[in-house]
Formats: C-alpha cells, structure tokens, sequence
C-alpha cells in the first residue's frame, strides 16, 4: 500500500491533510505525508470553556451510562484496527505487529474501563459515633488533558481518555507535533463511537494540534484539573511544577532507565529472548526499552556473545514488511543523538558492538540504525542518560546487594526486572530493598506491560500511574461523607461543647 492508501484507509480526507503549516513526515522514508491545521492558541480558551461545558453534563451521566460510550469506542476500534495500526506504522515507522499491537492495547484498555464503569468504588468505614455512617464517594474531577508522545502515539490517550470518561472527566488531547495523523484518524474513530452513543455533550472529547502554545495554555488553566502528560523528564520538568503551582494535579509518566539482572541461576535461553525484545523492539523508543543489562560476571561474556549473534540475524528495515523486527528511528536527529551517545560511551571505555547507521536494504530517507550494545567499565554519565535509541549497555556484578544498587543508582524509576530461577534472589528483588522502580518483574523483560496493571514509575519518571488497578482515582475527587442518622449530635474524639 503507498502512503496515500494507509492515509485514505484510516478515514482522513484530503482536507485534513492539506491546508496547514504543520509538516508530517513518515519515519519510513522521510516522505511528507501531510501539512495540517494547527490549533491556534487564541482558540484555546473557547475549547476549555467547551470542555467545561461539556463536564456539567457529562458529570450527571451514569458512570455506568458513560461506560457505554467506551464499550462502542472499543467495537469501533476493533473494526478499525488494521487501518489504524497501519497508519501508526507509517506514521510512528512502529513494525506492523507493533503498529496492531498498539491498538490491541487501546481495545484492551475500553474493555477494562467499561467494567470499570460499573465499579468506581468507594469503602464504608466505620464511625466512632452512635446512629453514624462514614464512607466515601469518587466524583468526577472536570476537564483532563493528555499531552501524549510519538512513540505510543495512540495507546497512551486511550488509557487516559477510557479512563477520565468513565469516571466524568472531559478530555482534551495534545498529540505529539510527530504523530498528528493518527490522533486525527483515533478521533474520527471516536466520533463514530459518539454518534452511535446519541447524546454525548459537545466538546466531551477533543483534540488540539500544535507546538508548546496549546500545550501551555492547558498546564496554565484553572479550568483544567487534571493534566496527564507523558514524554520526556524535560517536558515533564516544565509541564509538573507548573499544573501544581495553580493546585492542579499532574499525572506525569517521563522518562525510564530500564534495567534487568541476570543471575547465576538464570535461564539464559529466556532472558536473551526477552532482552531481544525489549532492547529492540520498538527500535528501543518505548520508555520502557531496556537500557541496562546487569549480568553477572559469571555468565556476563557467555550472554554478551550469545547476544551478539542475536542481533547480527536481526532483520532493519521497512516497518511495512512482515520479516522486520527493526523499523526506523523517528527522525534523523533522533539518531544523531544515539551515534553521540555512543561515542560518548567508547570515551568513557565502552566497548560497542554495533550501532551503526544502515542504509542499504532499507528505505531511503529514513533513520535506520543497527541496534547497539555498549560494554561498559562502569555506570557512567552516557549510562545514566536515557536515550531513546538501540542502545543496551551492560554491566557486571558480583553480590546481588551491589546489581540492586546499580539498578536504583540512575534518576528514573519507570521499569526493571531480574532473570533467576532462585527464589530468594526474585522475592529479594521485589521487596522494599530490591527495585525502586513503579514496575518491577521476574522472568520478564520490562517492556510490553498489560494494561491490567498500574503503569507508571517513581523519581523522575514522574510519580503517575495510568491504565490498570486503581489508576482511575487519579481522574476523580474523594469526598469522604459522615452521615448522622441518629437523634444527638455526639462530636468525635470525645470532645464536649454544650452551651
Ligand atoms: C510508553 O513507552 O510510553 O509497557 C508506553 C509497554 C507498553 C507501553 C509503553 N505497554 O511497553
């Protein structure tokens, strides 16, 4: 399929692709895809008062009513799926089973949101008063914004859309200034799903385009109580600060450092297999990719080697062709920073397998790098770093006590894991001494997290936790009620006041 097709397939006309300033590249050969409408910041305010608007209706709609809405946003993306997941391949430069294994995430996600709708429970606690009753209600907070990155260009507003819709919230979505398309053609999908609902409230769902303006202008309203955002430590940096300076509340989710220890015990079959994956798929832009592999010294050259040959057979390519494994960078800077990142590990005593630019065999145009694997001499600057590329560096240990500090010794905190058939090296990792991280495996690599679970991390990943368990009280306001069905007014903790 060319270009135009996939465009054409996902539903977008040629007036959403033509007539703006906004430039759209594919990763996969550079091409201009598209020069879209941007949003102008002037119209901002009149879109908050939109969502607004639509939040004293929406809030009054049954949770299980607006759930309703997901379960038709789920059928609808069901239908859609190979469309969308073809255009977040063009668009993202994703291969094509992760380009469909994206959308799986956003129909997962509107599955476990419509039973959620049905839930949104609060506890009932007992009162230390006569004839009382102490329990707790969640109501919807108001207008949520979710300012999402390139390399989930979809999957991320869903867990927060499905999310702060059933619980009552509007959403406003800022998309990557990278990965437009593909949030134009997921709101076409929504639109659907609205019109078979019937009566949902006008501005329930929008979406803005455009650079740091409209982005600002939502971190800066008051009218925006909630603003998920998802991307780099920097942007979070700016984005958190500000949304609590006016009492709002961020829920950031920025930056990873990955790590997995591979123990003595391992089954070192399983953990190159999961190494593989989560080192390279995704051509290493998840912010889950694992960066860091602490092996060790016992079996760190024997893994090291057997990696080697893994990924000398790794097919980089086009992201459209079955066989790919390695689909491009998202741009040519992006790969930029990966070669300086890698020179700046041989300067710190790296020694790097790999990493070079490739550009026969695959499309021309497009950043195609060879993934990378950086022995290094110890956790240094360059290791600290998150840099969203192919690179794995690897490092060796001795006693479990120093893996688990080199593990927690980086700024971030999102993912990690520790390959070992011994169990008390797994529950050791998973306990309060073991991984600081907010996801924390065994036997698994630390990447492709189901949606079932809390997702999100600690330090400066940002402290939010998006999609599974209890994430949707982040989208909604505790109001803890006493109620007194008795006949006297006893106060609590004994205290007298009669007059
Ligand atoms: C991201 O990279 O921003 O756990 C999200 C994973 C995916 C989500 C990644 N389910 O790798």
């Amino acid at each position: 399929m060319t270009h135009d097709d996939i465009l054409k397939a996902a539903g977008l006309t040629q007036d959403d692709l033509h007539g703006g300033t906004l430039a759209v590249h594919s990763p996969i050969d550079g091409a201009e895809v598209a020069r879209i409408r941007e949003t102008d910041a002037a119209e901002m305010p009149a879109v908050i008062a939109r969502a607004q608007g639509a939040f004293r209706a929406w809030r009054q709609v049954p949770a299980p009513r607006r759930g309703e809405l997901i379960r038709l946003l789920g059928e609808e993306l069901r239908a859609a799926k190979a469309e969308l997941g073809a255009l977040v391949t063009l668009e993202a430069g994703k291969i094509t089973s992760e380009g469909l294994g994206e959308v799986q995430e956003m129909i997962d996600i509107c599955d476990f949101a419509v039973g959620l709708s049905r839930q949104l429970y609060g506890l009932t606690i007992a009162s230390e008063r006569p004839g009382h009753r102490m329990m707790e209600t969640w109501h919807p907070m108001g207008p949520c914004a979710v300012i999402t990155a390139f390399n989930f260009p979809v999957a991320v507003w869903s867990w927060n859309a499905a999310l702060a819709l059933v619980c009552g919230d509007p959403v406003i979505w800022k998309p990557s200034e990278k990965t437009p398309l593909t949030a134009m053609a997921t709101m076409k999908i929504m639109e659907r799903a609205m019109k078979r609902f019937g009566d949902a409230p006008d501005g329930l769902c929008q979406l803005v385009i455009g650079g740091p303006a409209v982005g600002e202008a939502l971190v800066n309203s008051k009218d925006v109580p909630i603003v998920s955002a998802t991307g780099s430590t920097r942007m979070g940096g700016i984005v958190g600060p500000k949304v609590a300076a006016r009492w709002g509340r961020p829920i950031l989710e920025l930056g990873g450092n990955n790590a997995m220890i591979v123990a003595p015990s391992a089954d070192l079959d399983m953990a190159v297999r999961a190494i593989v994956f989560s080192a390279v798929g995704t051509a290493g832009q998840r912010c889950t990719t694992l960066r860091r592999l602490i092996a060790h010294n016992s079996v760190r050259d024997d893994l090291v080697a057997r990696l080697i040959k893994a990924y000398g057979s790794l097919p980089v390519g086009d992201p459209r062709k079955a066989t790919t494994l390695v689909g491009p960078l998202i741009d040519h800077a992006s790969r930029d920073r990966m070669q300086a990142a890698l020179e700046k590990a041989k300067a710190e005593g790296g020694k790097v397998h790999g990493g070079r630019t490739v550009t026969s065999g695959v499309p021309q145009g497009g950043a195609y790098v060879e993934p990378a694997i950086a022995e290094m001499p110890a956790q240094t600057d360059t290791v600290r770093t998150e840099t969203f590329a192919p690179i794995l560096y690897v490092l060796g240990y001795e006693t479990l006590e120093e893996a688990i500090a080199l593990q927690n010794d980086v700024p971030q905190g999102l993912s990690s894991c520790i390959f070992t058939l011994n169990m008390r090296e797994a529950e050791t990792f998973l306990s309060a001494v073991g991984s600081d991280c907010g996801i924390a495996n065994v036997n698994i690599g630390p990447s492709g997290a189901e949606i079932g679970g809390a997702f999100g991390g600690e330090k400066e990943t940002g402290g939010g936790r998006e999609s599974g368990s209890d994430a949707w009280k982040g989208y909604m306001r505790r109001q803890t009620n006493t109620v007194n069905y008795g006949a006297t007014l006893p106060l609590a903790q004994g205290v007298k006041f009669d007059f």
